[in-house]
């Protein structure tokens, strides 16, 4: 295919990649059309956020006569419909229903992928007009073609993910995805509605100056983070210091920011809660796909992410992602004796 514009959407660059391989069917370009078209659809509601009081709260009726969702609901039902009605996806497992949805009909029963998603990651920031996402992992099932989706086809480790990728709705709206090929950023043209790629082939730095953790769980980290956490902070230039600490409260603009600039994230355990606040399905195996395929690293604290043999939907993890350099040094913190 020649395009002479400069400038591929989602569409033909995902169209281009089945073409460079041998006997691809296509159904991956379709499922990646499919979350794109429904990031589209949410993007528009994400910005129409702050009208909630002139147009009605969700759990009302707004001035149109229709029920007004939650913005989370909302999400979750765009991203479900569209791999519901495409040709790719066999079921999906989602941040914001208990179970797995396995669908029934003959195309999906036919469908090779199973989607693990968080519609809306950081809906708490909706209402303040901070950065959210959605975040979305894709694996071929392990149940045979032709029967219906089953638990074990979400319960895979994070390594035999097919792509996975998230959506940024911020300053402006970002779609980035990674294949075992590589890693690759979309911004939305608003003016022709389209994910146009602006970021080809991301490389996370190997080394950078950003830690990201909440600072106000400090005293309920394991020692060996909070160690780690004051090196980061008595960084000089000495030592390839100072750090700057960066923390949104979103994870999906947090890592982003990280990944592109060179950073470390953690979402340590606590001891309140050990295994941490986010989910290993639906959040730290896509993150730790995209970020290893850029070149980063993402660890629980003791094993590669990606390793995890998940054995509940909703389990949690602890997660430490980010530029290789750094996450080797946490690691030899982590590494070391009290
Ligand atoms: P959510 O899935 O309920 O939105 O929670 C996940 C979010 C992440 O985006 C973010 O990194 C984290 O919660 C922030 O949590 P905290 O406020 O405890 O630091
Ligand atoms: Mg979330």
């Amino acid at each position: 295919m020649n395009i002479s514009r400069k400038v591929l959407t989602l569409d033909e660059y995902t169209i281009q990649q089945v073409r460079q391989i041998p006997n691809a069917t296509g159904e991956l370009s379709a499922l990646l059309r499919d979350i794109g078209l429904a990031a589209k659809r949410v993007n528009v509601e994400v910005n129409k956020a702050g009208l909630v009081d002139i147009l009605g709260d969700a759990g009302s009726v707004n001035v149109q006569g229709e029920d007004v969702k939650k913005l989370d609901v909302f999400a979750n039902d765009q991203f479900t419909g569209v791999l519901r009605h495409g040709i790719s996806c066999a079921g999906i497992a989602s941040e914001e229903l208990d179970d797995y949805v396995a669908f029934e009909d003959s195309v999906s029963r036919n469908s090779k992928y199973v989607v693990c998603f968080d519609p809306l990651d950081g809906s708490g920031n909706i209402d303040v007009n901070v950065s959210i996402g959605t975040i979305f992992g894709v694996y071929r099932r392990v149940s045979s073609k032709g029967s219906i989706a089953a638990k074990e086809d979400f319960l895979q480790k994070g390594t035999q993910q097919v792509a996975a990728g998230y959506v940024v709705y911020g300053s402006s709206t970002m779609l980035v995805y990674a294949t075992r090929r590589g890693a690759n950023g979309f911004t939305l043209d608003q003016s022709i509605g389209e994910f146009t790629l602006s970021h080809p082939d991301i490389k996370c730095p190997p080394k950078g100056k950003i830690y990201s953790v909440n600072h106000g769980n400090f005293f309920q980290y394991d020692k060996k983070v909070q160690r780690y956490i004051d090196i980061c902070q008595k960084k000089d230039k000495s030592n390839g210091g100072p750090y700057t600490q960066r923390y949104i409260g979103s994870m999906v603009a947090d890592v982003h920011r990280n990944l592109i600039k060179g950073g470390i994230f953690m979402y340590p355990g606590t001891v309140d809660k050990p295994k941490g606040k986010l989910r290993l399905l639906y959040e730290c195996n896509p993150f730790a796909f995209i970020v290893s395929v850029a070149g980063g690293k993402a660890t629980n604290g003791i094993q590669r992410i990606l390793d995890i043999q998940p054995t509940e939907l909703h389990q949690r993890s602890p997660l430490f992602i980010g530029s290789k350099d750094m996450m080797e040094e946490l690691e030899g913190e982590l590494d070391k004796k009290e």
